[in-house]
């Protein structure tokens, strides 16, 4: 599977909360659609949720069943390494080394550190603060060469670079600098009730639409989308969002282009596009659902995925970290 001719990929999803269609738009899909043409490991990053306070059942719980949703995306276990984040241990390791090529001012800057630490006043932990130095080591364990994640991380991803070129400037071309992989359409999916939030899995709401959510919840879910005072169905991200986040989700679904959902829909009111938009979004989470509940039911297939993805990664991360440990003087007999 290692393909060295191939370029690498790795990206995570931290196993908070249910999936959302926001997690499959600015995230999933985009892997899927790479899984061809890029060498790529895709993780549960089990350890980032625990820089929120969580139910360790519920975190048990919610790693297998979102190993079962990448599966059920379309990730092939054949193709790509999937695997659990705390399965190797390299991630912690090298994060300290890391720790100590990065500057409290950059952390300090965080914009996602800031959102949480508002969010959650009561557990403004060290875990929470370090978790961009966390996500810069998955990243360069691998030599990842692309990061597919939705905007919301770009700044994350801009850090990791920061640290490895601080790194290589002071040991010579240790790691790769990675790039970030945004898509064109749908790094940022809003909620449905609130179109100037992200539609976020661990702030449960009838704004957000869950991978698993059955037609029937799905469909009240964009009935009651917030949209605007107007009728007229136009793409205008700044003066409509709630209409053309409604249009970005369609068009990611049926493959419309604005034009084409603009035209389809002029002189008809919003509710029939509400009710055409949960129509797609059904008819594309709807193998997904079912497809996911079947692997769900069988642990032994998932426990094998996670054990020769935990093989895979570890033999790649292992080698990057003795590298590093060696550049920094380590001694080892
Ligand atoms: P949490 O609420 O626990 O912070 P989240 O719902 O924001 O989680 P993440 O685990 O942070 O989801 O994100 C998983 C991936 O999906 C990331 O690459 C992120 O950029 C992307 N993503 C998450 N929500 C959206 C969204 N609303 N629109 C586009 N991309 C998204
Ligand atoms: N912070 C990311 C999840 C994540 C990640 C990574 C993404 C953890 N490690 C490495 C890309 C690469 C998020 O989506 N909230």
């Amino acid at each position: 599977m290692e393909n060295t001719a191939k370029k690498r990929i790795l990206s995570g999803i931290k196993p908070t909360g249910e999936l959302t269609l926001g997690s499959y738009i600015g995230a999933i899909k985009n892997w899927v659609s790479l899984q061809d043409e890029y060498d790529c490991l895709y993780m549960l990053a089990d350890m980032h949720s625990i820089t929120v306070r969580h139910d360790p059942a519920v975190l048990r719980r919610r790693t297998l069943e979102q190993l079962a949703q990448y599966i059920a995306c379309g990730l092939d276990p054949e193709k790509n390494i999937l695997f659990i984040q705390s399965h190797i241990p390299a991630h912690a390791e090298l994060a300290w080394v890391l720790n100590c090529y990065t500057m409290v001012g950059e952390l300090n800057r965080m914009t996602q550190f800031k959102e949480k630490s508002a969010k959650h006043t009561e557990n403004i932990n060290a875990g929470l603060y370090d978790y961009p130095v966390l996500m810069a080591s998955d990243i360069l364990l691998y030599n990842a060469d692309l990061v597919p994640v939705g905007e919301d991380q770009k700044q994350h991803v801009e850090l990791c670079r920061d640290i490895a070129a601080r790194f290589n400037g002071i040991y010579g071309d240790v790691f790769k600098i990675p790039e970030p992989f945004i898509p064109k359409l749908g790094a940022r999916i809003m909620s449905l009730d609130d179109p100037a939030s992200k539609m976020s899995k661990s702030e449960e709401s009838n704004g957000s639409v869950l991978l698993m959510d059955e037609p029937n919840i799905i469909k009240a879910k964009f009935r009651r989308a917030v949209t605007d005072s107007e009728t007229c169905v136009r793409y205008d991200p700044e003066n409509k969002k709630g209409v053309s986040n409604l249009m970005t989700i369609y068009s990611v679904c049926t493959g419309y282009t604005y034009e084409q959902i603009e035209n389809d829909f002029s002189g008809k009111g919003y509710g029939e596009f509400k009710t055409a938009v949960g129509d797609a979004v059904v008819e594309t989470l709807r193998p997904i659902r079912e497809e996911a509940k079947r692997l769900l039911a069988d642990k032994a297939y998932l426990n094998s995925v996670i054990t020769k993805g935990a093989e895979n990664a570890g033999r790649i991360a292992y080698r990057m970290l003795s590298k590093v440990y060696k550049k920094v003087g380590f001694y080892r007999p």
